[in-house]
């Protein structure tokens, strides 16, 4: 079990709240990992420090504790450039003096464990490719003499050390970008299977819902309740990497012996602070997303952070999908819910895990599907 430290820094026009519920979303992400985190540093300061993101002394102090505790990983919430990971990773090393490497413990950032956490979930081809494609896209700004020199497994590094200097580092950046159209290319592949495959369901008349939502809202488990689909269900962040389609059979709502069949479609869950090529290199998968006949975006009813969640998954929206797909928000875990927020209100609140409360849920979406606005 790796043993983590995370940092991070609270500027002056960040409440204190949100930034412990930050650190508290990147434990959570440090378990997903499969990790504990053992100290949390956090400093008051307007903007990181170019050398150390936190400052020089906070730093030390740190990499002292952390050499205490035997921590074998710092992760910073937030994004770190070449010269931060390249002190901190000196600051934190066991062993400064040795430039093998081998004393090294991995600095991170936020997008670094988050695309740890989807490697490790990765299983389909396409997810794979995915994840490549962030890998490459994240890996070109942090190309640097040190990483040149130093080359480091453990940061997911593209390729062998290839000589330092600037020279060292053009070419290292030509081989990114060169590796990042050969990905881009097998993807597009796989978006064009997609798009035919969609193709033939909308001949056939066939409507999709997308389930969207912050990670761990309970799509993958709504999806399991309403179609019967066997999917992977966890009380992790970023269970569900793929894009899963479940048939669901919706009774008209004026003719009740008629009905018709619908795709339900789980997919990648969102949250918050995520670079914009993350999500541009999740497009193959996020394409069932942006070509539905609806929307639904599932909240945790449960959760103190939803209004948060919210404004994060209708702001990915945003950029994601045009304003004419219409978007009916649910919210989920009403078994669990301990506080009611005013979003809710005239919106459909269910328990995934309770059948019984999923009738209402149908019978709306049997509504919204059957209007001849929906078909596009
Ligand atoms: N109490 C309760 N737990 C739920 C409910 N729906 C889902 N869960 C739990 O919430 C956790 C996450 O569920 P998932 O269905 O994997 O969530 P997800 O939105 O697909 O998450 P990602 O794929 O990681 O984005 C699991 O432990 C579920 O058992 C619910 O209605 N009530
Ligand atoms: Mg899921």
């Amino acid at each position: 079990m790796h043993k983590a430290i995370i940092i991070d820094i609270i500027p002056p026009d960040k409440s204190p709240a949100l930034a412990g519920l930050e650190m508290e979303e990147l434990t959570r992400l440090v378990e997903t990992y499969g990790g504990i985190v053992i100290l949390e540093v956090m400093q008051n300061r307007g903007r990181p420090s170019a050398k150390t993101y936190v400052g020089t002394g906070k730093a030390e102090e740190a990499a002292k504790r952390a050499k205490d505790l035997r921590a074998d990983m710092v992760i910073i919430n937030g994004f770190l450039k070449p010269a931060q990971i390249e002190n901190l990773t000196r600051l934190f090393s066991h062993d400064p003096k040795d430039l093998t490497g081998k004393s090294n413990i991995p600095v991170w950032d936020r997008t670094d464990i988050i695309l740890k956490i989807f490697e490790k979930h990765a299983k389909t081809e396409e997810a794979k490719l995915q994840i490549r494609l962030a890998q490459l896209k994240h890996q070109i700004p942090k190309v640097y003499h040190y990483q040149a020199k130093l080359f480091d497994k453990e940061r997911g590094g593209i390729s062998g050390t290839r000589g330092a200097g600037e020279k060292g580092i053009e070419e290292e950046k030509r081989h990114i970008r060169s590796q990042i159209k050969e990905v881009e290319k097998k993807l597009e592949q796989v978006k064009k299977t997609h798009a035919n495959q969609r193709h033939r369901r909308k001949r056939h008349g066939l409507k999709t819902v997308a389930l969207v939502g912050y990670t761990n809202a309970g799509k993958s488990t709504l999806l399991r309740s309403l179609t019967g689909k066997d999917v992977y269900i966890a009380d992790k962040l970023f269970a569900t990497l793929d894009t899963r389609l479940g048939n669901l059979w919706l009774a008209d709502p004026q003719q009740p012996y008629k009905g018709q069949k619908i795709l339900l479609a789980d997919t990648i869950g969102f949250i918050q602070n995520l670079p914009p090529y993350l999500v541009e290199s999740f497009k193959a998968t996020l394409s069932e997303v942006q070509e539905a006949d609806l929307i639904l975006h599932l909240v945790d009813s449960s959760d103190p952070q939803q209004q948060l969640k919210i404004r994060v998954v209708n702001e990915i929206l945003k950029e994601l999908v045009s304003d004419a797909i219409p978007v009916l928000m649910v919210f989920n875990k009403a078994d669990q819910q301990r506080c009611c927020f005013p979003e809710q209100r005239g919106r459909p609140v269910i328990s995934s895990l309770r059948k019984k409360s999923l009738e209402v849920l149908k019978q709306t979406l049997s509504r919204l599907v059957h209007k001849k606005d929906l078909v596009r």
